[in-house]
């Protein structure tokens, strides 16, 4: 597995931190390198596009991005590579979040940003999609992507299992 970092977390802000951690946990689990920066479309643009237009020579094989409220950060970093580039919007007030997912999803036709759920399961779902981004050239990584999900799967199980001898005790 290359010793370069291969995915680019890039965070609108530090607020967005608690989100981003379900990321990188997802990310270590998997044993894959990333790096991680708070970078906005609108606070340090041009430090932004400049990581975008250099990721892909960076080594950089895809870009998750982070943002709340008018979040234009996936779409800013998308216009400025090929690579694929997701998109996770932060749930914020007053309107809980649509800005930030209308913002993300919504892109023109030709720019693509791929928007997973808001919120902590957005952080867990960025980094499972990257891992499926990665895994179509690494067959080690998607052998860990297959047991990922047996291993849910199971838990699933396991906990159905329990709910019925709890139904069958009492009720
Ligand atoms: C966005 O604005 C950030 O991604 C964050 O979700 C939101 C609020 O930022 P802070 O005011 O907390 O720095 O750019």
């Amino acid at each position: 597995m290359s010793q370069k970092p291969v995915v680019a977390i890039l965070m609108g802000s530090q607020s967005d931190l608690p989100v981003v951690e379900n990321s990188f946990k997802i990310l270590k689990d998997f044993g894959i390198k990333f790096e991680a920066h708070v970078m906005s479309a609108h606070r340090t643009p041009a430090d932004a596009c400049k990581f975008a237009e250099n990721a892909e020579n960076n080594g950089f094989k895809v870009i998750i991005c982070v943002a709340g409220m008018a979040a234009h950060l996936g779409g800013v970093v998308a216009a400025h590579t090929i690579l694929p580039v997701i998109g996770l919007p932060m749930a914020s007030e007053p309107f809980g979040g649509m800005d930030a997912l209308l913002a993300t999803v919504q892109m023109p036709p030709g720019i693509p940003v791929a928007a997973v759920t808001s919120g902590k399961a957005g952080g867990k779902n960025a980094a499972l999609y990257a891992v499926a981004i990665l895994a179509l050239g690494d067959a080690e990584i998607a052998q860990k992507l297959k047991q990922f999900r047996f291993d849910q799967t199971a838990k699933v199980k396991s906990a159905d299992a329990e709910l019925q001898a709890y139904l069958k005790e009492n009720f």
